[in-house]
């Protein structure tokens, strides 16, 4: 396989747009707050809509993370991220393989995988992924993910196994994400912290702050 170019998150957030226990919130108006908090990475993940509706709510959430500077990932689906030119897509174990999703998208778009064990992790560098999901790495009740919680420990054991950067998923908060970061992701993954909060806009800008501030902390030891 050809070397891939190493791809790095424009922001160690990874707002995760599902309107998910906000139904009075459509996804277009949702990735507007999002992106008007300074976020820089967006997935939109749209489940048990058609196909179609789908791409509609793509096509419109495209322009709005353009507009904010902002990469768009397509959650599950290389179709709409192809005929949206997103940036790229996120694939878990059960949606298309990596090597057909590959075909799909070309060598020009990032692909992320979800992981869940080193083996899944290992598999997905080796099959040329840009990143790998990791989690869920702390109780979650967004989604079912048939995996137990992981832990900081695994995260730590899974970044020196692979060299793609890690988005950790699971359970994350504000509170939480720097610990995550600190134990190895590049990226938090977040959906109810953010999108559960009253003030959208305002969690996402809150969450950057204390990302920034807890690594500002780091780095003077
Ligand atoms: N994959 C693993 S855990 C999870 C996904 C999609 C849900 C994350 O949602 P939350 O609300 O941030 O825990
Ligand atoms: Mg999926």
């Amino acid at each position: 396989m050809a070397e891939r170019l190493r791809f790095t998150f424009p922001s160690p957030l990874c707002t995760i747009a599902d309107t998910l226990g906000r139904p009075e919130l459509s996804f277009v108006d949702l990735a507007k707050k999002i992106c008007a908090g300074g976020a820089r990475l967006l997935q939109l993940r749209v489940k048990d809509l058609p196909a179609r509706e789908f791409l509609a709510i793509a096509q419109e959430v495209r322009t709005i993370c353009q507009q904010a500077s902002c990469l768009l990932i397509i959650n599950d689906r290389a179709d709409i991220a192809l005929a949206v030119d997103a940036d790229g897509v996120h694939v878990g174990q059960e949606d298309l393989p990596l090597e057909a999703t590959r075909k799909v998208l070309g060598p020009g778009k990032i692909i992320g995988v979800s992981t869940h064990d080193p083996a899944q992790a290992v598999a997905a560098e080796r099959g040329g992924a840009d990143y790998i999901g990791f989690g869920p790495l702390f109780g979650t009740s967004t989604k079912a993910t048939g995996y137990p919680v992981r832990g900081l420990d695994q995260l730590r054991e899974i970044r020196a196994l692979v060299h793609l950067p890690i988005v950790a998923i699971g359970g994350i908060t504000a509170e939480r994400a720097p610990a995550a970061l600190a134990a190895g992701a590049e990226a938090v993954a977040m959906i109810s912290d953010l999108v559960l909060a009253d003030d959208v806009t305002g969690k996402v800008r809150e969450t950057l702050e204390k990302i920034n501030s807890a690594r500002q902390e780091k780095q003077r030891g």
